[in-house]
């Protein structure tokens, strides 16, 4: 595969940009090779600036489940700039967005856009501080919830209960505060929490792990968070940034009746444009300023583009028929995957919640953070790079999430099946 315009590109971007990316796992670090730069996309494919094509799972992280430039989102957003970017003032279609995911998420009575995940997750633990009155929070290890400060916190070493910096320039003072359990383990949660009594403001988890590759809850495991946090006056935050809207209309909270008194989205809801929106019970959310003294704000939140690309994309979603078709072709591809691993004789461990999937480089099962790091990266980075070279793009890291798009057909599903059983042999 020739990919000189992207060596070179990727060589003036180191100049001007740290790492020459925007965001740090675009860089290819993991599987120690160099970025490509894309060009353009179109339905499941992208284009590199080498004219490579490629079938695309990693779908802008999450966002592009229609696939890339689906016309009647592109049409409405090209409307939409014609009447201006951006207002910093309110308008209607802040409040379509808002109605329509109160109308597909039962458990958000109110919600508030902001312009990114990260924003939505560290809004969302404040607004639970505040409404609390505690300082601690609980979070995962292998769970990722974007980049704020109380968010880069790894478990303390030994039985140290309170956490410590996972990034410099993050306090240790801050870091303290954040609890670290083990992902699927109600006995770790349990024993922090005791350990913690009354000073827990939140819990924050993936219902559906995607940041540690994909891992679904054990049964019991989210039933259990609901109850440990009705028990203890803890708030319980769903971040489904990722899995809204992605393995159902209602995300996780519907597909296992579990239901948060919060919710952080992002992604699938801007329909590509740069959102996030967090949300939940209305006594929680009416704290927030200015109806309320908890203070968060974004010149560009509920911008007019992302509500009016989120609108278009939040519709066809609606239209029936559409998770099962994606829950079809995404059994399909994934289950092709894991075949193909099997007759090569190479042990993978397969997961897969709706259009979420993930080949984990391990013949042992995977269901938490120290299971997922055990997995063959070296192998991992080799498959990457081979299915590359079919044509395939995948999520450039052991520890992300393989994302089915509606616009993927049936011969490209195929066609990755087939370079997977290729690869596989040659590992
Ligand atoms: P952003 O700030 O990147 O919009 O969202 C942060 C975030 C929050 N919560 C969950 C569950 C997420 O998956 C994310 C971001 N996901 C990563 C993919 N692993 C974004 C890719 C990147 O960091 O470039």
């Amino acid at each position: 595969m020739q990919n000189s315009r992207s060596t070179k590109l990727f060589q003036q971007a180191l100049q001007s940009i740290p790492g020459g990316v925007n965001s740090p796992v675009r860089a290819f670090r993991s599987v120690g090779s160099d970025p490509l730069f894309i060009k353009k996309a179109a339905g499941p494919r992208i284009y590199d600036e080498d004219g490579n094509a490629f079938i695309d799972y990693v779908g802008s992280w999450g966002p592009m489940i229609l696939g890339h430039c689906h016309p009647q989102v592109v049409a409405a957003i090209k409307a939409a700039v014609d009447n201006g970017a951006s207002f910093g003032a309110p308008t209607e279609l802040e409040i379509t967005l808002a109605e329509m995911v109160i109308d597909a998420v039962p458990s958000i009575e109110m919600v508030r856009m902001v312009s990114s995940g990260t924003e939505a997750t560290m809004s969302a633990i404040r607004l639970a501080r505040g409404y609390t009155g505690r300082d601690n929070i609980l979070k995962f290890s292998g769970c990722y919830h974007g980049h704020s400060d109380a968010l880069l916190v790894k478990a303390g070493s030994g039985a140290a209960t309170f956490g410590v910096p996972d990034s410099p320039g993050v306090p240790a003072d801050l870091a303290k505060h954040t609890l670290t359990a083990i992902y699927n383990d109600l006995d770790s949660v349990r024993a922090l929490v005791a350990a913690n009594k009354g000073s827990i403001a939140c819990i924050i988890v993936e219902p559906v792990a995607g940041n540690m590759g994909t891992v679904p809850p054990k049964e019991g495991f989210l039933e259990g968070l609901r109850s440990i946090c009705s028990e203890e006056g803890i708030v319980l935050i769903f971040d489904e940034v990722m899995s809204g809207f992605r393995v159902a209309y209602g995300g996780v909270q519907e597909l296992y009746g579990v239901t948060p008194d919060m919710t952080t989205l992002g992604k699938i809801i801007g329909g590509g444009l740069p959102v996030g929106a967090f949300g939940g019970k209305k006594e929680i959310m009416s704290l927030l300023s200015p109806a309320g003294g908890v203070y968060q704000a974004g010149t560009l939140s509920g911008n007019p583009l992302a509500m009016t690309a989120g609108i278009e994309t939040l519709k066809l979603l609606k239209q029936p028929g559409f998770y099962q078709k994606l829950e079809e072709k995404s059994a399909f591809v994934a289950e092709g995957i894991a075949k193909a691993a099997k007759d090569a004789g190479f042990p993978i461990y397969s997961t897969r919640v709706g259009s979420m999937f993930c080949a984990f480089f391990s013949k042992d099962p995977v269901y938490d953070w120290d299971s997922a790091a055990k997995c063959d990266t070296k192998a991992f980075a080799a498959y990457f790079k081979a299915m590359l070279n079919e044509g395939i793009y995948l999520a450039p890291s052991q520890f992300e999430t393989a994302f089915v798009g509606i616009s993927h057909s049936t011969e490209d599903l195929e066609q990755t099946i087939a370079a997977a059983a290729k690869c596989f042999k040659a590992l």
